[in-house]
């Protein structure tokens, strides 16, 4: 193999295996799913769709596309899936055009409070197609009331939910009749709360939105890459030509293949119990820091927000190089009203998909937070902080072994 990228690899390997990894939209994938992405499937080329293609070979990767998409709406009671999307933005972008013409209105969660960029931000692209206008947070909570008011003022095409920083439970019910209020359609980004959803730990989107994006990377633990669904038939169409041949080439037929054994996976009872583990890390860690007096958001999930600048009188940016010292990840993150720009911030965004996957166990949740806590406060020194975090980690998995 390459030299100089395996000794790179070999740097990294030994980076995720010592660190504490709290990046809410990271996970490790199990060994199948990794081995598979590395597999001869990468050579194939299949525009198309299963039994439509435009090259010839396409006999084997057809059954494993189909085995993918059948195991998508099994594991997400769906009618119909798209498992080709490379990411969750092309995904969302994808969604946008089945949904509503060029210049069409969608009502979001902007990117400040807890939004992604595809959600209308000014550097992507979703904002130059389309005329974003968001719906805003009370104490950083969804407000449905606001929401209905907003929506009966703005008459979107759509309203968009499912965010990448948000730590409560998000009632699709009450949104997918507020969109029957308003005659628009409903769109849900599920990527965060993917894993949460399968596992019925989270209520589903599935029943009512007319699309649900996702990715198949963070809390569902699969490859880095997309999905969508929909129960509608003519949304697949739209759907189907908006991935191929609008916005996509090639499908990767090794990731489709790495996101079939995701599903399945998903569908384990161990996944099940896996998801009520990261719900509980999560919650464990933000009750200890809560205790010991820092400013953090309350958590529904697998992510909570700490607000660094009112409880150290740091930026999430210093945070975020500072907790790297005695190797813990994390990243800065905006919070609900943030004073502070994206790359400087308030707050830290905090999850536990990923140190759960290794086998982190309620304690040693609430050990990181005292070691946060305690490191952010200046009161371990780094040899001191790092020895800390060293005998958490090297007690959990190895990330090969997963
Ligand atoms: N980068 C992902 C996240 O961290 O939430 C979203 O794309």
């Amino acid at each position: 193999m390459d030299r100089e990228i395996n000794e790179i690899i070999a740097q990294e390997l030994k980076r995720q295996n010592q660190g504490i990894e709290l990046i809410a939209s990271e996970n490790y994938a199990s060994k199948d799913v990794r081995e598979v992405c590395g597999s001869i499937l990468t050579n194939k080329y299949a525009e198309g769709y299963p039994g439509k293609r435009y090259y010839g070979g396409c006999e084997f990767v057809d059954q494993i596309e189909n085995l993918a998409i059948e195991r998508a709406k099994e594991l997400f009671g769906s009618k119909f899936a798209n498992v080709q999307p490379h990411s969750g933005s092309q995904a969302n972008a994808a969604a946008y055009r089945a949904l509503l013409p060029e210049g069409g209105k969608i009502l979001s969660l902007v990117l400040d409070d807890g939004g992604h960029l595809t959600h209308g931000s000014p550097v992507s692209f979703s904002s130059h197609l389309y005329n974003f206008v968001h719906y805003p947070l009370t104490n950083g909570h969804l407000d449905y009331q606001k929401l209905l008011e907003i929506a009966e003022v703005e008459k979107p095409d759509v309203i968009l939910a499912g965010y990448s920083a948000y730590p409560y439970a998000i009632d699709f019910k009450a949104i997918k009749d507020i969109c029957d209020k308003v005659g628009c359609y409903f769109m849900v980004d599920m990527a965060h709360i993917a894993g949460l959803v399968a596992a019925k730990k989270h209520m589903s989107p599935v029943p009512y939105a007319d699309i649900v994006t996702s990715t198949t990377h963070k809390t569902l633990r699969g490859p880095r890459g997309g999905l969508i669904l929909t129960n509608d038939e003519e949304l697949i169409k739209r759907i189907n030509s908006a991935i191929f041949p609008y916005y996509q080439g090639g499908p990767l037929e090794h990731i489709i293949a790495a996101k079939a054994i995701c599903f399945k996976e998903a569908l384990s009872k161990e996944f099940e119990e896996y998801a009520s583990r990261v719900i509980e890390n999560t919650k464990a860690c933000e009750d200890e820091l809560a205790r010991l007096g820092a400013k953090v958001s309350g958590t529904d999930n697998h992510l909570f927000l700490l607000n660094v600048l009112d409880t150290y009188g740091i930026t999430g940016k210093q945070a975020q190089v500072r907790l790297e010292n005695i190797f813990i990840t994390t990243n800065k993150n905006m919070i609900p009203g943030d004073t502070l720009p994206p790359n400087k911030t308030s707050g830290l965004r905090i999850g536990f998909a990923a140190t759960t996957t290794r086998g982190c166990t309620k304690q040693d949740a609430e050990e990181v937070a005292r070691i946060i806590n305690s490191y952010l406060k200046g009161e371990l020194s780094d040899e001191e902080g790092q020895k800390r975090v060293l005998a958490l980690t090297s007690k959990w998995k190895n990330i090969e072994e997963l």
